[in-house]
């Protein structure tokens, strides 16, 4: 499809719902256990035919997601009152989807009904310094999805993720995921460098901000921490080999948003062509997630990040039936991806 395409914004939804599916079978698992064939051969397990439906649960990132998306599309934009009550309504009706462990107290205080500042619950979090962690960006694709403009994806993901994660290195991993997913939408991995390249400058300005600079000193960063990865990023797609083990040390496979989301965005731009040792019937997406899981640790949430920009790259038409029957939360999914798709193409939302 071309940019903005029904089809892109399917798969985007749809792709992240399969990575978390997926992934969650792996999540907090050494690389070293889940060797390539162990990996594979789970996936072909989602092809037969012979089992019927097997159904994986989706977590806490498809919960999420699914709020942000929700919310979005019943206010016609961004509503962060209604967003914090629909996150903590889904945590009070399915608290068993493997939430943060500290991001539970937040949805707790959310559920508050004499709460006015919504901020305030995420800003007391980690003694005042707040989560760094990645639900912000896990469920930031839907940003894209509904705004047009490129300042506005940064803006209402910034807010929306700053709900749970008031540390900037959990908000701009928000801000980092929905860019990509947008120029992803865009058409813009055709162009592997040039993609990377307006992530950089996006991130340049993002990260510029007081809070970004002192959060990063406060917690040993370098300046800048998310330009700093995605320079890593570049360097090892320049490179003709890279291990599993190289990829781990040099972007993560954490919990933390800043040793997630450049790993994801690496996962998409090192699966664009076919990788030696995934099955040449991979498509994109599948690709992509296949080679995710290889990395073990926060499986789950980086293959759902990496498969929103697969997604959005290559669309629903390259995603596996079998896997899509497997994964609770496909449908939904598909349905708020056509209806945001109606969204972004009307006049648009107010913020
Ligand atoms: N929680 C998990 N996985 C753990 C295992 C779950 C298991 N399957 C089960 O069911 O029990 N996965 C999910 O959590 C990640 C998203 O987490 P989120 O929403 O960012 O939560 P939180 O609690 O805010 O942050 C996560 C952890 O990061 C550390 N942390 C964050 N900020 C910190 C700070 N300022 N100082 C110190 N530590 C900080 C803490 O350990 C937090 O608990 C996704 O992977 C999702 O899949
Ligand atoms: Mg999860
Ligand atoms: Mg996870």
């Amino acid at each position: 499809g071309g940019p903005a395409s029904l089809c892109r914004f399917r798969g985007t939804l749809v792709g992240a719902v399969l990575g978390d599916c997926i992934g969650g079978e792996f999540e907090g698992t050494e690389p070293e256990e889940i060797p390539l064939d162990r990996v594979l051969r789970y996936l072909d397990g989602l092809e037969d035919e012979t089992r019927g439906d097997c159904i994986l649960q989706y977590s806490d990132d498809t919960a999420m997601t699914r709020c942000v998306a929700d919310s979005l599309l019943t206010r016609a934009g961004f509503d962060e009152q209604d967003m914090a009550r629909s996150f903590a309504k889904e945590y009070q009706q399915a608290p068993f989807r493997g939430y943060g462990a500290g991001v539970v107290q937040v949805l707790k205080k959310l559920a508050a009904p004499q709460l006015s500042d919504v901020y305030q619950p995420a800003r007391a979090q980690f003694g005042g310094r707040g989560s760094f962690g990645n639900g912000g960006a896990m469920r930031a694709a839907p940003f894209a999805l509904a705004f047009r403009d490129r300042a506005d994806v940064k803006r209402y993901s910034r807010l929306g993720a700053m709900l749970t994660h008031s540390c900037s290195l959990g908000y701009n991993g928000a801000i980092l995921q929905a860019l990509a997913v947008h120029l992803s939408l865009q058409g813009a991995l055709a162009l592997p460098q040039d993609f990377l390249k307006t992530l950089i400058s996006e991130m340049e300005e993002v990260e510029k901000d007081k809070s970004a600079r002192s959060d990063a000193r406060a917690l040993n960063e370098s300046e800048f921490p998310f330009c700093a990865r995605l320079h890593r990023v570049k360097e090892l797609m320049e490179r003709n080999n890279v291990s599993i083990e190289e990829v781990i040390s040099e972007l993560g496979n954490g919990i933390a948003a800043l040793h997630s989301v450049p790993t994801a965005i690496f996962c998409v731009l090192h699966c664009l062509e076919p990788r030696e040792g995934l099955p040449d019937k991979y498509g994109g997406v599948e690709r992509t997630v296949a080679y995710s899981l290889q990395l073990g640790g926060d499986t789950d949430t980086i293959a759902c990040m990496a498969g929103a920009i697969a997604g959005a790259h290559y669309g629903i038409e390259s995603i596996s039936q079998a896997w899509q029957r497997c994964c609770e939360g496909a449908e939904e999914a598909d349905v708020l991806a056509q209806r945001l798709h109606n969204m972004h193409h009307r006049a648009p939302p107010e913020g």
